[in-house]
């Protein structure tokens, strides 16, 4: 059984979603961040950056923490939405996720949705960051399927709840057709809005 540490946001959501995709057994336990808990010695022992997501493979005896290494640890485990043959090319866009499209949306969510007007650079810097990296999304999408190529994996998994935050982000997703395409077509998975509502069962990845 797998316990997942975790917290209804876009890299917790990343989790409970492969989870669902790979329909493993879990047991989801919050971590309240705005209470501060990521910051107990308990969950520090296991989450060295107290982050999250966090889980524990309980049948092997293995914590892993970091999303990234946690999406690439389920599907290897599982075998499924990541392969060696396409192991560079997923790679790549597993950590361009992990290193510039999380992190950028997320100081746009914390200068344009929860601090609006106290700092303009910040709002007008991240903004145009963010309406990049949607360009950029849109145009990988243009010549391929899913972003590391024909098929759906991790990758699109660790991208999918970040553009799912698009209505904060205030870009207009339908202005780009292929990144909506793509959001689209992964919005419905059945698994993808099972593990989206991991928390709060009226959560559903917004149209876009
Ligand atoms: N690179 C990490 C980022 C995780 C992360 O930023 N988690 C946030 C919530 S989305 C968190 O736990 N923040 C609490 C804190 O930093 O105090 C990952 O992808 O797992």
């Amino acid at each position: 059984m797998i316990e997942l540490f975790s917290a209804n946001t876009p890299n917790g959501k990343k989790i409970s979603i492969m989870l669902e995709e790979i329909c493993y057994k879990f047991k989801v336990t919050k971590i309240d961040l705005d209470k501060g808990e990521q910051f107990q010695e308990d969950f520090k022992r296991i989450s060295p950056l107290s982050k999250i997501p966090v889980i524990i493979d309980h049948k092997k005896n293995k914590t892993i923490f970091e999303s990234g290494a946690i999406l690439i640890y389920l599907a290897e485990d599982s075998g499924k939405f990541y392969n060696i043959k396409d192991r560079i090319e997923i790679n790549q866009w597993l950590m361009a996720q992990m290193g510039y499209v999380g992190p950028m949306l997320g100081q746009h969510h914390q200068f344009h949705h929860y601090n609006p007007g106290k700092s303009k650079f910040g709002e007008e810097r991240y903004f145009r960051i963010s309406e990049r990296i949607y360009k950029e999304l849109d145009e990988r999408l243009a010549v391929s399927n899913f972003l590391a190529g024909n098929d759906y994996t991790i990758a699109d998994i660790a991208t999918f709840p970040w553009i799912a935050r698009h209505e904060w982000h205030d870009i207009g997703l339908s202005k780009f057709k292929n990144l909506t395409r793509w959001y689209k077509k992964i919005s419905m998975r059945e698994a993808v809005i099972k593990g989206f509502s991991f928390i709060n069962e009226n959560d559903l990845p917004p149209k876009p």
